[in-house]
């Protein structure tokens, strides 16, 4: 690594930023060091690690399968936590998402153990959580089938989420392509204190930022302000990082990191690292002149940083806390908190539970009852282990949470919670990372509002989301007026972490005679059929399948909740196919005219009807299209129904990349106002793909009813090999064939 920063340094001819040390150092062969332009040029990288959880999994090992290797290519990872719902508590939750999800986890288990992947077991952990306790490592890079994969910028590394298929080709041993990314810094001074925590830092930065202001750009923060935070601190501030669209998020390495190294069992990693320090964060010339290095700086002074709490809806939408209340009663936001949860990948450390247990500990101490129910969910068996240990959980339990698995839970909509059919207008609080429409419980009108693990504490204690914990009182069950005292955690457990069994499973030294079966008549899970190659000629008589309005998450276009059990069956998954996005002529869900009958029907029940008829159609959004997850399937299910092409303002970098990766056509509007000229009943052409070609734009023309036309342009980013992967009907197809070659 030094000697490939100093190269990178002398061929720039100036000092770096610890994102270039790390992207320049695991550059592929191919691509010589010279200076590519940020947020241009493709380059290719050759990552140390992958990781998966068992909701992306599936689809990225099902494509792996077909790459003809015998084993992973880099040291991989499958994790299962997606697919374990919150019910009544920890055990029972456990013992019937393993039955019920047991045909998953055994495919996932015996692919893993086939093909040369670490597996952790349901009940083992979220994700991101045990790649911070076990993998992440300073300087590294690694990729992971997951928009949080980003966490792990916390321990000094760039690590990146991606779908599926990207994953698959790092694992078959190809480079991994991104796109330069630009450069933020965000300079940290002063210190934390009273309520404030790291998780502010990033409620604040998303403030800022907005939830696109990220994309295609890699976030630095350094300063004072960085070398005071813990670890898993910096590890929430780069969780969310995925919030603000951004590629990724990193820290330079210091002592804290050292010191979560050596907590979890990693002393050699530490020591590695200290002996090439001076690399692994960025030159001093930067830091001392960000302005000069960066494309954008922000500073942020933590020993004035207030508490923020961000919602409803949307992780940007940042409130002061003590601004909270004038806001809430000004938007009719409900001002009763009915439920506080603590956890997700986001805030599940040691520290973070010994912050929230400070205030949970009041409860008692102070004669008050909590006003909303309480919920955890332990990031990983580890923590839970040493938190229970240190009696902690005893102290939730005492004001009456619930503690289910460890794993994500209601985080992503694996919530049955009571009642929530009801549609009922509600309030919950949560130190998840993200609150779109109906992702915690399925209900439209839950307001979700994001916050730490502290504040959601308080703001469950006292029942109120216009309750100000720095300066307001709570009333006790003597009638006294009663103030909380401020957040206290320990960064790291004092007597150190313990488990007894983390759930982890080591996979076969030759598995070449483990067998992977996929029953053909399974509901879960389904192999993959190629899809076919583009036919050679420009697309015409499209018919508009819907114009969504406004925000289209991955939420909006592949809901998690109850499909999560499809995320293996690409046909069965097909079936929520956009059920969440606003159609812009009716305002409505999962209604859109289908244009064979003139009736208004479900999005996928009219686009399969269009298939059948193999008519091609056309998907229109807004901005940030695609926003949130990683999850491919979002871009496989239009592509397995027949859509041909998804027209936006804008796109989130994951979900552009798994549209091209799966052979959809993906392109942004030359003039957005072009969006208003789209009509509901427009048969529409695409024209130039006989000539596409990288920076030149395609043509669309509407046909409109009334017999008017309407013609512009639209843009596209696709480079030259991602045209082959359109040509060839998606990525795998060429893998495939150079298998068979
Ligand atoms: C999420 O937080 O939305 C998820 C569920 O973890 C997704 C992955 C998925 O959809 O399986 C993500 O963030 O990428
Ligand atoms: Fe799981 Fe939620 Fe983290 Fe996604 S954001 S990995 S659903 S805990």
């Amino acid at each position: 690594m030094p000697a490939r920063i100093e190269e990178a340094r002398k061929t720039l001819g100036r000092p770096l930023t610890l994102a270039e040390k790390i992207l320049y150092s695991h550059l592929d062969a191919s691509f010589a060091v010279k200076n590519y332009e940020r947020g241009k040029a493709y380059v290719d990288f050759n990552p140390d690690r992958v990781a998966m959880q068992d909701a992306t999994a599936q689809m990225a090992l099902l494509q792996f399968m077909q790459a003809g290797r015998p084993k992973v290519a880099v040291p991989s990872s499958v994790h299962c936590d997606h697919l374990i719902q919150a019910k009544v508590g920890a055990k029972a939750d456990l013992d019937r998402a393993k039955t019920e999800s047991e045909e998953v986890f055994n495919f996932l288990a015996s692919v893993s153990n086939k093909y040369g992947i670490g597996f952790w077991k349901p009940g083992a952990g979220i994700i991101h959580q045990i790649v911070l306790e076990n993998y992440a490592f300073p300087g590294g890079m690694m990729i992971g089938t997951d928009s949080h994969t980003v966490n792990a910028g916390g321990l000094g590394m760039i690590a990146i989420g991606v779908g599926g298929a990207d994953a698959c080709d790092v694992m078959a041993g190809l480079p991994w392509e991104l796109k330069m990314p630009k450069l933020i810094g965000i300079k940290l001074t002063g210190k934390l204190n009273g309520w404030a925590s790291a998780k502010d830092v990033i409620l604040k930065v998303a403030g800022i930022l907005t939830v696109k202001g990220g994309t295609d750009k890699v976030v630095e923060y350094f300063g004072d302000g960085a070398i005071s935070l813990s670890c898993t601190g910096k590890g929430t501030i780069c969780n969310m990082g995925a919030e603000i669209g951004a590629t990724t998020s990193t820290f330079g390495y210091d002592d804290s990191m050292s010191r979560y190294l050596k907590a979890t069992g990693r002393a050699d990693v530490a020591a590695l690292a200290d002996g090439i320090k001076q690399h692994l964060t960025g030159d001093a010339e930067v830091y001392a002149d960000p302005k000069k290095y960066f494309d954008e700086v922000i500073e942020i002074d933590l020993s004035t940083l207030e508490p923020h709490v961000n919602g409803p809806f949307t992780p940007d939408l940042a409130t002061p806390i003590s601004k909270l209340k004038a806001e809430a009663e000004k938007n009719g936001w409900p001002m009763k908190v009915q439920a506080g949860l603590i956890g997700s990948c986001t805030n599940s450390s040691y520290e973070d539970i010994a912050r929230a247990v400070s205030i949970a500990k009041q409860v008692s101490a102070k004669g008050l009852k909590s006003k909303a129910g309480f919920m955890i969910n332990p990031g990983s068996e580890q923590i839970r282990y040493t938190i229970e240990r240190d009696g902690f959980l005893k102290v939730f339990d005492d004001c009456g949470a619930v503690v289910f698995t460890n794993a994500c839970g209601p985080c992503i909509g694996m919530w049955d919670r009571m009642d929530a059919e009801k549609q009922e207008k509600n309030t919950i609080v949560h130190s998840f990372n993200r609150n779109f429409a109906k992702r915690a419980d399925g209900n439209p009108n839950t307001y979700a509002f994001v916050a730490s693990p502290e504040i959601v504490s308080a703001l469950a204690i006292a029942g109120d989301l216009g309750f100000n914990p720095l300066t307001d009182t709570l009333t006790n069950e003597k009638g006294e007026k009663v103030k909380l005292d401020a957040p206290f955690g320990d960064e790291l457990p004092p007597k150190g972490f313990d488990v007894k069994d983390a759930g982890y499973q080591a996979p076969a030294e030759d598995g070449s005679k483990v067998q992977v079966l996929v029953a053909p008549d399974s509901k879960r899970l389904q192999l993959l059929d190629p899809f076919a190659a583009w036919p050679g000629i420009d697309f015409k008589g499209l018919r508009l399948l819907i114009k969504a309005k406004g925000k289209c998450t991955t939420d909006h276009i592949s809901m998690a909740g109850p499909w999560l059990k499809f995320r293996g069956h690409l046909d069965n998954i097909s079936n929520n196919m956009l059920i969440g996005a606003v159609n812009a002529f009716n305002e409505k869900t999962d209604s859109v005219k289908n244009h064979i009958t003139g009736a208004y029907e479900g999005v996928p029940v009219v686009q399969r009807q269009y298939k059948a008829k193999q008519i091609g159609s056309i998907v229109v959004g807004d901005e940030n299209y695609g926003e949130g997850s990683s999850r491919e399937h979002a871009a496989m299910e239009p592509r397995h129904l027949g859509v041909r092409a998804v027209l936006v303002k804008s796109f989130a970098r994951i979900h552009e990349t798994n549209l091209k990766k799966q052979g959809m056509l993906a392109l942004t509007f030359a003039n957005n106002a072009d969006y208003d000229k789209i009509q509901e009943d427009d048969v529409i052409d695409i024209t130039g793909l006989t000539s596409f070609t990288p920076g030149t734009p395609l043509t669309i023309t509407l046909n409109h009813a009334n017999g008017s036309k309407d013609e512009f342009k639209v843009n596209h980013s696709y480079n030259a090999q991602q045209i082959e992967w359109f040509k060839a009907g998606g990525a795998l197809n060429i893998i495939r064939a150079n298998v068979k070659a």
